[in-house]
């Protein structure tokens, strides 16, 4: 671009900008509009809900415009880009996330005050968009928030589930899934694009032909589907872009079938033509359990097809070869989920572009990247070959080609190993054959990440252990991170002011680092103090929010004790509510003076179960029976209350973590890849109680295990204890718990039997056994640190001063420098 021609487009996007005022009377005007004529009520008569749809529509209207201009300029520099390919992405509510980043929110609150309403209120009008299960679905969506922010030149592709997670129905403390068509009463958030849509083509047969002078596969399809595109604008934080997260939806082809529609079996064909849509119609709720189902297949495909054909017709628009197609575009899987985009894409550029197989494998090999998130191999995701033949019988052949190069590659270098080929081959022989995504994915991809160094160290020792050995280089971790955005300046405006204030400037919100200065002033009292009201306010809203979900009140003076996460045996939910037995126990053999000295607790759990995980259903009732017991005894008042939040999503997180004293994550060690849900709360100032798992041994490298409470089994001696097949001796006061819940004390003593057999009786697999006297250790040092305010108060400074590391924009920054090679592509104002 000429000096003169960069000049043009400067000025080209100053005379864009200001299009839309944001002057609170200019806001009321649009608010009005969109009520009068996209709602269609009369403004004269507003309830809460149509104010919000109102609203969501004017800041709609602000995304638009920004995400115009964003888009103009990227296609204006052309720069290298960035595909994020994720089946899920986590991202709630989007009212108040949008108005901070587009840096209109007091403009907003005074336009909704002159106009009587509150924007708190308004704001609880919105429902989650909840298009995935936990921790990996909020990774993406964090990691959006960073790349707009960052003003990387990125978009994320996704599927448009019109059912998203289930939500958590609780009847007698039992777990109930309803559906969760999220999309009723619209969603102002998402823009539909009638014209951006690519055919989706399944089953079928290939046939060989001669064209050109060149023997061509050509797949004849058994099926088509459209896949129609919904553009989700994602506004970055202090600055002007608005990156895109494209999200697709299946519709009836329009490709009519004659002959149904000919021989006059109308209303069938058009009932078989209907059933398209399923495709995109629910997200599979298991995480980590893969059960070769054809839908769950369909579904990888089709979001990967519309999306790869996307990133080509794209990049044709500017190009007239493939030549730089490895400069212009990375591809990034978010586990092996979107792995079929290899394949599609070598599929496309041999059969439907025409280039050589060469070009075509230097270029997926070039642009692709891939992140785990497993710990064990039998996690690791694999499709039955029968099932993979039947729907893409193509990609099926393109599989085997790469495998053939792949295994004749591993015979050069290793010799006639057969072991090692059967173990590294992306066919997996046997009764049933598999393909192995993730040996499909790190044979292609340049780069292959863990999230956290301590995954890191997993992959290489066990999951890919015969890859590493073969090629080092590609294996790194990118330790995840979290949004301060959403997770303080949305969730914690209390803490957002003080620290702002402390720090002397709001610049920690783009970089965080700068939460570091905190610890200068760690010893002051002004600022404890301070420190100390913004949490309190923040508990006896969370006190506020359990009596209108629970009908039951709690103190604000106990100690908030949280657990909320997928419900998971290695997450052991069940330790902590044995924990909590035990200390009822306690406290009930106590004496009166005794009992003036224990710090009263409210523990608080959340988590939803897949819907087919019996364990994981069973720890939800037990969590209900013995809150029902501890809460209702009168012996027991305010000392102990076990809550628990029903239908945890991610709106939940933002209510919950800000009122809360102390959080635990508590898995065995070796299970968690990384966890995020600590990151969360560390920078919320509340303390850790913790394994040396995962992230979390990155965590105590930031603020110090003196800063924290970490007990049970180090990740190696858990592996040497499983080696070492030692029936565990249970401690005492386990086994008594465990008689508690068997003798029937919290009732359903059968129900509940499975539970404690897996510790007595199964070998104890995920050792609570081992980690109980530890874990009541590191209880107890909890409870004698918040008996001294002052020194939990340092703690709680300490916790956010050091939390810098664990921003998604460190994450996002090392994967564009190290794995992706973008760069900044910032849209001037
Ligand atoms: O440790 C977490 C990690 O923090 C890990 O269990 C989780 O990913 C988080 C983000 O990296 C995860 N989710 C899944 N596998 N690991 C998963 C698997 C299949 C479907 C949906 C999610």
């Amino acid at each position: 671009v000429s000096g003169e021609e960069k000049g043009r487009t400067v000025r080209f996007f100053e005379m864009m900008d200001g299009f839309l005022k944001n002057d609170p009377v200019s806001l009321q005007k649009d608010i009005l509009d969109h009520v009068e004529f996209t709602v269609a009520r009369s403004r004269f008569n507003i309830d809460d809900f149509e104010a919000y749809q109102g609203m969501a529509h004017s800041v709609r209207d602000r995304l638009i415009e920004r995400w115009h201009d964003t888009q103009q300029f990227f296609k204006k520099k052309d720069p290298k880009r960035l595909y994020y390919l994720s089946l899920e992405f986590l991202m709630g509510r989007s009212l108040s996330n949008s108005i901070i980043n587009l840096g209109v929110k007091d403009q907003y609150m005074d336009a909704l005050n002159q106009l009587g309403f509150s924007f708190e209120i308004l704001a609880e009008q919105e429902g989650d968009a909840a298009l995935g299960n936990g921790g990996l679905a909020r990774l993406s969506a964090c990691q959006m928030d960073s790349l707009a922010t960052m003003d990387f030149p990125a978009w994320g592709y996704g599927l448009r589930y019109q059912y998203g997670l289930f939500r958590q129905v609780i009847l007698d403390g039992f777990q109930h899934e309803q559906p969760d068509y999220w999309l009723n009463f619209g969603n102002p958030w998402e823009i539909e694009r009638v014209h951006v849509s690519y055919a989706v083509k399944f089953y079928g047969t290939v046939e060989e032909k001669h064209l050109n002078g060149k023997n061509c596969k050509v797949w004849i399809p058994g099926e088509t589907v459209e896949a129609v595109a919904y553009d989700n604008p994602i506004p970055g934080y202090g600055t002007r872009n608005t990156i895109n997260l494209r999200l697709w939806a299946a519709k009836p082809s329009g490709q009519y079938d004659m002959e149904s529609f000919g021989t006059g079996d109308y209303i069938n064909a058009i009932i078989d033509r209907q059933k398209a849509e399923t495709i995109s119609s629910v997200l599979y709720p298991d995480d980590r359990s893969y059960q070769g189902k054809e839908l769950r297949l369909k579904q990888q495909y089709f979001f990967v097809s519309a999306s790869v054909q996307d990133i080509i017709r794209r990049f044709k628009d500017s190009h007239s070869s493939f030549d730089k197609f490895h400069e212009k575009v990375a591809l990034q899987l978010n586990d092996t989920h979107p792995s079929l985009a290899i394949v599609e894409v070598i599929r496309v550029l041999v059969d439907e572009e025409h280039l050589s197989w060469k070009e075509a494998w230097d270029i997926a090999c070039n642009i692709f990247s891939y992140t785990t998130h497993t710990v064990v191999p039998e996690g690791l995701e694999k499709i039955p070959v029968d099932l993979l033949g039947s729907l893409l019988p193509r990609h099926l052949q393109i599989i085997y080609d790469i495998n053939f190069s792949f295994t004749e590659e591993l015979k050069q270098r290793f010799g006639l190993d057969y072991d090692r080929l059967s173990r590294m081959s992306i066919i997996e022989e046997g009764a049933v054959k598999n393909i192995r995504m993730a040996n499909l994915s790190i044979v292609v991809c340049h780069n292959v990440n863990g999230v956290s160094r301590a995954h890191l160290d997993t992959l290489k020792s066990k999951v890919f252990k015969d890859f590493y050995e073969l090629w080092p280089q590609k294996f790194h971790h990118k330790t995840n991170g979290i949004t301060q955005r959403r997770w303080v300046v949305v969730s914690n405006p209390g803490l957002c002011d003080l620290i702002t204030k402390w720090l002397g400037t709001d610049a920690w919100i783009r970089e965080v680092d700068l939460l570091l200065g905190l610890r200068e002033h760690v010893e002051n009292k002004e600022l404890q103090l301070e420190w100390r009201t913004v949490r309190r306010v923040n508990k006896i809203r969370l006190v506020e929010f359990i009596e209108a979900m629970t009908g039951m009140k709690v103190s604000p003076d106990a100690m908030f004790d949280v657990q909320i996460k997928r419900i998971h045996e290695y997450k052991r939910q069940l330790l902590n509510i044995l924990g909590i037995i035990h200390r009822y126990d306690c406290i009930k053999n106590m004496k009166d003076s005794e009992r003036k000295r224990v710090v009263p607790r409210v523990c608080i759990i959340g988590g939803k179960a897949a819907p087919g995980y019996e364990m994981a259903k069973k720890i939800i009732k037990l969590c209900h029976s013995v809150g029902e017991k501890i809460n209702s005894d009168p012996d027991i008042g305010d000392l102990l209350k076990l809550i628990f939040i029903p239908d945890y999503n991610v709106s939940v997180a933002e209510l919950v973590i800000p009122g809360s004293d102390l959080s635990q994550h508590i898995s065995t060690a070796g299970h968690e890849a990384s966890g995020t849900g600590s990151m969360k709360f560390l920078i919320n100032g509340c303390l850790l109680l913790a394994t040396a798992d995962g992230s979390t041994l990155e965590i105590i490298d930031e603020i110090g295990e003196e800063n924290m409470f970490i007990c049970g089994a180090k990740i190696h001696e858990v592996a040497m204890m499983r080696e070492n097949g030692e029936a565990p001796k249970l401690p005492l006061e386990l086994v008594h718990v465990l008689r508690m819940v068997r003798d029937g004390y919290f009732g359903h003593e059968e129900y509940f039997k499975p539970l404690c057999d897996s510790i007595e009786s199964a070998g104890d697999f995920y050792l609570l056994g081992h980690d109980f006297p530890s874990y009541l250790e590191a209880q107890a040092a909890a409870d004698k640190a918040f008996v001294d305010q002052e020194t939990w108060t340092k703690m709680s400074i300490l916790s956010t001063a050091g939390s810098g590391k664990f921003s998604s924009d460190r994450t996002i920054g090392d994967y564009a420098a190290e794995t992706w090679g973008i760069e900044p592509c910032r849209c001037p104002f």
